[in-house]
């Protein structure tokens, strides 16, 4: 009889001891032979199953817009700043993605649980709004330094009108709507935001895909993978900042006296 030894580590997600690494059991070969894209790694090495095209797609599309916005976000400036101290690839990229958080990017999770929660207890835009003010807890995914009612993100478009054309349910997208309209009756600045629309559409292509259990969506909706869209996206356009800072040879970064406060 043998006796296996007790290990240390366990790991259900990909396999390199063979001819070929396997990811959630597919050989790499069919990977490549069966043109699969990085939405398809994605399925595989995070949620263990693959995913129906559409929904493959979607995730591309998420990675695509959220690779970046501009130099002026939290993250490309960090990313900016640190270049410019003569840091290297990797520090520029992790200083940037540190700032990644509750009101930069990183609020995908959380508007995926609140959204989900609110919509299946059956609660208005007006009681769920209205209860997080009493809470004194910012709406997750609502909200903007620069969108405004009059002048929407373009990505929030674009995500939605996707998930309208291909997807067989967007009951949370539609919720998020509504919460969104109830939020702009408040003020101009309380738009859905990228992080908003991409936390509410996952729920639907969770709910919608027939391919997770009602258990599997609470699990992934509670231990959080979402923000990992925005943290694997935003890399992208974080190692382009810092490709761009090294090859303008950008001096070390001073902040201006004149920009700020001095007070006692
Ligand atoms: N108010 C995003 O705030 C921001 C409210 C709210 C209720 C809300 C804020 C917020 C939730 C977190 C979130 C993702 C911090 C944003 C992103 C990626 C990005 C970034 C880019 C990219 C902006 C003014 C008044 C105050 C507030 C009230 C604001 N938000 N009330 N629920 N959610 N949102 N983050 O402009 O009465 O005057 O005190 O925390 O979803 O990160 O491009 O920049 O791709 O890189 O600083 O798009 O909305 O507004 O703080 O001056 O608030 O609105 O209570 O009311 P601001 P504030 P009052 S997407």
């Amino acid at each position: 009889r043998k006796v296996r030894a007790p290990t240390h580590i366990i790991s259900t997600i990909s396999d390199d001891r063979g001819e070929e690494p396997c990811y959630a059991g597919v050989p790499m070969s069919s990977i490549v032979e069966r043109g699969y894209g990085v939405g398809d790694v994605i399925s595989l090495l995070w949620f263990k199953r693959s995913l129906p095209r559409y929904c493959t797609h979607f995730i591309e599309i998420c990675i695509m817009l959220c690779a970046d916005h501009g130099p002026c976000v939290s993250g490309a400036h960090n990313t900016i700043v640190t270049a410019r101290a003569g840091k290297d690839l990797v520090s520029s990229l992790v200083s940037g993605l540190l700032t990644i958080g509750p009101r930069f990017g990183g609020a995908i999770d959380d508007a995926a649980r609140y959204f989900k929660d609110a919509y299946d207890r059956g609660l208005t835009p007006y009681e769920f709004v209205e209860g997080m003010k009493k809470k004194g807890i910012r709406v997750p995914g609502i909200g903007h330094r620069i969108k405004r009612g009059d002048n929407r993100d373009k990505r929030v478009e674009l995500l939605q009108r996707f998930a309208r054309t291909h997807f067989p349910s967007v009951k949370y997208m539609e919720y998020a709507i509504q919460v969104e309209t109830y939020t702009l009756s408040k003020a101009n600045n309380l738009v859905l935001n990228v992080d908003g629309a991409i936390g509410s559409l996952f729920l639907d292509l969770l709910a919608g895909s027939g391919m997770f259990s009602k258990q599997e969506i609470d699990e992934i909706v509670e231990i959080g993978y979402l923000n990992g869209l925005f943290v694997l996206a935003r890399s992208i356009g974080l190692i382009g900042h810092t490709f761009d800072q090294k090859r303008l040879k950008q001096p070390l970064y001073r902040h201006p006296w004149e920009d700020v406060l001095y007070t006692k």
